[in-house]
């Protein structure tokens, strides 16, 4: 009787482990530290102030699973607007080589284009922020890029849900549900890699560079815990 239940324990628990083996998802973290993304700088008190106004983005976090980035969330405080509901949209070089590889839309739409994320003769992918036409009246981060201008009509090659309402006071940005069609997904591999993103009002910029992150091993980890409670059960099988 003894054997038996030690026997349906082990199968158990080997049945666990062999049935998540394709996993690998790793989380990464990331702050904010950059004021303007590199080169758009605008020559104005602006180039000294990580946040003018509202919002204030503190970084945020996300995952990569298998080499390919499945999520990204950016959360912020300090007070939001009405005017701002809308946020930017998501730019990702990866290999970090100051070459923009995908863009994440805030209205929901996957971009697999590769252009320079410098302000270089390249300026006609950006829609910058512009004050007069835009932001009359308000203090904002002028002439830096907010929005994809997908001035080659390229055909997106997916979609991802978009929430987070920057009129609140302070909440969460996220880009989840990526689905593609034609790649296989916004693919990193293990490089490190770049991330781009700010507010309609480009108030607070995020730029941070990610060290692609290690897998968690979640395999061992539940082996671990299985093993641990095996020997715990046996132990309080034995006081009997
Ligand atoms: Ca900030
Ligand atoms: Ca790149
Ligand atoms: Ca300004
Ligand atoms: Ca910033």
């Amino acid at each position: 009787m003894k054997k038996h239940i030690f026997k349906v324990a082990f199968l158990v628990m080997f049945s666990l482990i062999i049935s998540i083996p394709g996993i690998h998802a790793a989380p990464f973290t990331f702050d904010d530290t950059a004021i303007y993304w590199p080169t758009w700088n605008n020559n104005t008190i602006d180039d000294t102030r990580d946040v003018i106004g509202v919002p204030n983005f503190s970084g945020g976090y996300g995952t990569v699973e298998d080499g390919y980035l499945t999520e990204v969330y950016f959360e912020w405080s300090g007070g939001g607007h009405i005017l701002l509901q809308e946020p930017g949209d998501l730019f990702i070089d990866a290999g970090a080589d100051q070459e923009w590889d995908y863009v994440l839309t805030r209205t929901g739409l996957i971009y697999d284009f590769e252009f320079s994320m410098a302000q270089d003769g390249t300026d006609q992918y950006y829609q910058l922020t512009q004050r007069d036409i835009d932001w009359s009246g308000y203090d904002v981060r002028e002439w830096h890029p907010v929005w994809f201008e997908n001035a080659d009509d390229v055909a997106s090659v997916g979609t991802v849900q978009v929430s987070g309402d920057l009129s609140q006071p302070s909440g969460t940005v996220a880009f989840t549900d990526f689905a593609f069609s034609g790649i296989p997904g916004v693919y990193l591999g293990g490089e490190d890699f770049i991330i781009g993103f700010t507010a309609k009002c480009a108030n607070d910029a995020i730029y941070e560079s990610v060290t692609n992150p290690v897998p968690e091993p979640a395999t061992m980890l539940l082996l671990g815990s299985g093993l641990a409670g095996l020997f715990g059960f046996r132990r309080k099988f034995n006081q009997k």
